[in-house]
């Protein structure tokens, strides 16, 4: 934790260079803890939800929640446009409307189970929700606008405002113009039906269907288009898959297939194993990817000996929400180890060893539950 001590260095010069390991066998530190009990994530039995409730999808927010009055908002457009534009709130609701279904997980899902550990929001498997986003368009604004025939990228900016690494920043990410003109993209102002909450971008975000999480600025102000590549922080720096500290890396874009398994039974408080009476019973849970749809969802109750197929639902809506998977089994006594693995039409699946890099991104290693069936 942040001592009395460490108030006289400035701030700036924190943490600088490229983020930490953890020290084989170090614990979660004060500091992590603080940022694991601001965004939290899905409690896994909401799993159980086609859509996910405001209050249980995951959080994940940088700096603070910055205090923004819908009535006064307004969204620019600028940068290498014919027509710059400035929009309030009502005139973006005053364009067609649309609401989709869409899969947001962090690119962090899954860090805390590396080894070594990323030292950074520790997320397991748990950076998940499905909501029901709503508002207008974004690719006939862009085109409204006039985008330059030699744009690059499109930068979003949100209005909160902090320090990575001893770099102060607003909450900056690029596209590239193919991605931003994309019709699936969304400047949303409702979730679940309601206005967004201020936890989740209230009153304007971005929302990219099939791309991790942090394409999706929330608090959107401004929207810039770029006749070269955009180097901020979010795209240069933080959000790339690297092997090492010198490794330029690659960039982080969409979701890699991942299924999750709703944990049977019920749980012991402490140590959160999962205890289940003998007998029929259907496991399930939900499967998705930002490639290419689900194809096949595989569970095995052996730890990895074993893989059966699982049956999918028909997907509820569109190519970029979750679907539910079930498989019926019916054990004896004993200790199981369940796993779902989902592969996606792009042939992309899960794969059973860490697929390790430094920032801890994208890490779809199949989820383990362990289950202990006890005697009626
Ligand atoms: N302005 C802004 N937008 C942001 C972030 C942020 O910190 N600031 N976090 C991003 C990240 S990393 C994720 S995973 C998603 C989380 O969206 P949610 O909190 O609505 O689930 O928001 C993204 N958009
Ligand atoms: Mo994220």
């Amino acid at each position: 934790m942040t001592t009395v001590d460490d108030l006289d260095r400035p701030a700036t010069a924190e943490v600088s260079g490229p983020s930490r390991l953890a020290e084989r066998g170090e614990g979660i530190s004060g500091e992590e803890l603080q940022l694991a009990a601001r965004n939290h994530g899905i409690p896994l039995e909401a799993l159980r939800y086609d859509v996910t409730p405001a209050g249980l999808h995951y959080l994940l927010i940088h700096y603070d929640i910055p205090e923004l009055d819908g009535a006064t908002h307004t969204l620019t457009v600028d940068g290498v446009v014919d027509r710059p534009l400035t929009l309030s709130l009502a005139e973006l609701r005053e364009r067609p409307r649309v609401t989709r279904r869409v899969t947001l997980e962090c690119a962090g899902n899954g860090r805390a189970l590396l080894d070594p550990r990323p030292v950074s929001q520790p997320w397991l498997v748990e950076a998940v929700g499905n909501a029901e986003w709503t508002g207008t368009p974004l690719a006939p604004l862009l085109r409204e606008a006039g985008i330059s025939a030699d744009a690059v990228d499109v930068v979003f900016t949100g209005a909160d405002h902090g320090i990575e690494r001893g770099v102060e920043q607003d909450y900056q990410r690029a596209l590239p113009v193919a991605e931003a003109l994309r019709e699936e993209v969304l400047l949303a102002y409702e979730m679940n039906g309601a206005p967004l909450l201020p936890q989740h971008g209230a009153p304007l975000r971005l929302i990219v269907p099939g791309w991790y999480g942090m394409a999706h600025v929330k608090w959107l102000h401004s929207i810039s288009v770029l006749t070269e590549t955009f180097e901020g922080y979010q795209n240069a720096q933080a959000y790339r898959l690297r092997q090492n500290a010198d490794d330029p890396g690659v960039p982080v874009t969409r979701i890699e297939p991942r299924a999750l398994v709703r944990p049977p039974g019920f749980p012991d408080f402490m140590s959160r194993a999962r205890v289940l009476r003998p007998g029929p019973s259907t496991l399930d849970g939900r499967a998705w990817s930002g490639h290419a749809p689900v194809v096949s969802v595989e569970v095995t109750t052996d730890g990895g000996e074993t893989w059966a197929p699982a049956t999918l639902d028909e997907p509820t809506d569109g190519d970029f929400a979750w679907r539910r998977w079930r498989y019926e089994w019916s054990p004896q006594p004993g200790r199981y180890l369940l796993s779902a693995r989902a592969t996606d039409a792009s042939g992309r699946t899960q794969p059973v060893e860490q697929p390790w890099n430094r920032g801890g991104f994208a890490n779809n290693m199949v989820q383990r539950v362990a289950v202990t069936v006890v005697p009626e």
